[in-house]
């Protein structure tokens, strides 16, 4: 089923129209009936001849309405543009026109309405304007057919070009990822909420969990034209029976979605086309409003890389909403000024998360983009923000190049700063830990992370076994290149104090001796004890005294050494 949006200047006939090609009036309210005006969105559908479903959304033509019209046309395939031949191209012929240029439309046919009011020399006038005003835009190759709704002159070939239109118009895309827009929201007598709006990005089940707008709810039922079904999928219009809200929660322009799909945002960057009609530069001053989907919305603007857009150009800008929507890069939205009540301009949604400040921000649709900016991201994230899916680098994370290569070198300097004994793996955050998993060179053992000594070509160092062998009274360094020596030091292969070297194994040593000592004189041993203890010198006990309190493993208290912080339990 195709939805196809009317659209045109008030009075030239849409609503008539539809209701000659579905035998539904779209008016739905006493008053719109009263003054032969459309106030609000009317719907209706029909078969065509040839077996294709249409559905159809129409739009008030009245200026006034205008809101109402943007509403309607914000998930359409295709659109039915009106021009009466009586009265040829008016104001919101025009303006309708850029709207659905703004808002992506792609398909459309054009119908000369009331044709049977004038003479054919007149309508091949009209013809040819119409023809004219929509050059260059997504309608210049569109058919026209001049029809009667009045005598039903030329119908026929009006629902061969509705037909055309079904048949050229690639139908909605299935992303797995469903999205409605809420158009209309009312209590149904004994089966409470419902709302109604045109299903895009995926398919809507019976008893779905969903959010709609803020709120939990779950799908009870689901009708579309009146027909209960199952299961639903995009490109449809659809009315949504739902447990768990009240309707006044609810109202137009609200989004039903599956929370875990998406992010909600109330910042997002996008492209700007500011229209050439418009008398006056776009800027951050003015207020605004973003129509979305079929929501109507504040928004603060403000222009990227420079102070403003001019009339006819395109930019970069950066909307503030007042509150998170589920939106997605290549949603449309049209953008009016609420003080001048006038249109300014539309564009796309390029990045739902930016997180570069407005200065420097320079969005765009690139997932790359995205991926180099947030550095880590998982892979669920980022199809919510983007749509599209990533095969993980790691674990659960995309991540760019250079923040691997930055946690890569930062857990690896960790690892190689504790040491013999080992970086604590708790220590690490989620992705360090996966980082940490694929480094080479370090092992995981008991919970703590060691370079693996034999992957360390200065692992086998002959001066490191001299060094462990004399364990609290090792070897000087004779005859070591001072190169190595200063390299085995700076891996921490080995423990340099006071020009004195030592096996970090032996310094673990000496702190369990200190703590040995320290069980036996809780008040603090001397230097001659630690001697004793050690059988080595002074030359290598005060060094190595130092080192303990140096790593806080004692604390030097008048002539004796007490306990520190980081002392060894026995
Ligand atoms: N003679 C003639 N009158 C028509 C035709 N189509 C519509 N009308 C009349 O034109 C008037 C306006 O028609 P609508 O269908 O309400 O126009 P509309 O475009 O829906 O108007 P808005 O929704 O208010 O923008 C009505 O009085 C219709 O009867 C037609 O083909 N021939
Ligand atoms: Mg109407």
């Amino acid at each position: 089923m195709r939805v196809v949006a009317t659209a045109g200047h008030v009075d030239h006939g849409k609503s008539s129209l539809v209701h000659a090609l579905t035998g539904t009036n779209p008016d739905r309210f006493e008053e719109e009936r009263r003054r032969g005006l459309t106030i609000d969105l009317g719907f209706a559908h029909t078969t065509l001849p040839g077996g294709d479903g249409i559905s159809f959304i129409d739009v008030p033509g009245h200026v006034h309405f205008l809101r109402n019209m943007l509403a309607g046309v914000g998930g359409v395939d295709a659109c039915m543009f009106v021009v009466a031949a009586t009265e040829g191209w008016k104001p919101q012929s025009e303006e309708h026109l850029r709207i659905l240029g703004l808002v992506g439309l792609r398909h459309g046919i054009i119908v000369l309405t009331k044709s049977d009011l004038v003479d054919d020399e007149w309508r091949e006038l009209q013809e040819m304007d119409v023809r004219d005003r929509v050059a260059g835009t997504f309608l210049a190759d569109a058919p026209i057919i001049a029809v009667s709704a009045t005598t039903g002159a030329s119908m026929d070939a009006l629902q061969a070009a509705l037909a055309g239109l079904v048949a050229t118009a690639p139908a909605a895309t299935d992303r797995n990822r469903p999205r409605l827009w809420v158009d209309r929201v009312f209590a149904a007598k004994g089966s409470g909420t419902v709302v109604t709006g045109t299903l895009t990005g995926g398919t809507v089940h019976t008893d779905d969990q969903l959010h709609a707008g803020a709120h939990p709810v779950r799908v009870r039922a689901i009708q579309s034209h009146g027909e209960r079904l199952d299961a639903i999928g995009p490109g449809n219009r659809v009315a949504l029976n739902l447990v768990g809200v009240d309707h006044t929660q609810l109202r137009r322009g609200d989004a039903v979605i599956l929370p875990a799909q998406w992010r909600p945002t109330q910042r997002f960057d996008a492209s700007l086309t500011v229209l050439a009609s418009l008398a006056h530069v776009v800027s951050r001053r003015g207020a605004y409003f973003a129509y979305i989907g079929a929501g109507e919305f504040p928004v603060k603007v403000r222009v990227l890389g420079s102070e403003s857009l001019r009339p006819g150009t395109s930019g970069l800008v950066r909307l503030h909403l007042a509150e998170p929507l589920p939106l997605l890069p290549g949603d449309r939205f049209v953008l009016r000024e609420s003080g001048r009540d006038e249109t300014v301009g539309g564009g796309e949604v390029l990045d739902v998360a930016p997180l570069r400040p407005a200065s420097k921000a320079q969005p765009d649709r690139s997932v790359d983009r995205l991926i180099e900016e947030h550095g880590w991201t998982t892979a669920a994230d980022l199809e919510a923000l983007t749509g599209e899916r990533r095969d993980p680098v790691l674990g659960q994370w995309v991540v760019s190049p250079a923040a691997l290569a930055a946690t890569e070198q930062s857990v690896r300097s960790r690892v190689v700063a504790a040491g013999d004994l080992g970086l604590d793996v708790a220590s690490l955050d989620d992705r360090e830990r996966a980082v940490l998993a694929t480094l080479e060179g370090i092992g995981v053992d008991a919970g703590r992370a060691r370079p693996m000594a034999a992957e360390d070509p200065l692992a086998d160092h002959p001066f490191l076994a001299a060094l462990l062998a004399g364990g609290a009274a090792p070897p000087d360094p004779v005859g070591v290149d001072k190169v190595q020596l200063r390299e085995l030091v700076r891996r921490r292969l080995v423990v340099e104090r006071d020009s004195l070297y030592f096996h970090p194994r032996a310094i673990d040593d000496v702190a369990r001796t200190a703590a040995t000592l320290l069980h036996a004189h809780p008040s603090g041993f001397t230097m001659s004890q630690l001697r004793e203890a050690l059988g080595n010198t002074r030359k290598h006990a005060v060094p190595l005294a130092t080192e303990l309190d140096a790593r806080g493993i004692t604390r030097r208290r008048d002539d004796v050494r007490i306990a520190g912080p980081k002392l060894p339990q026995l």
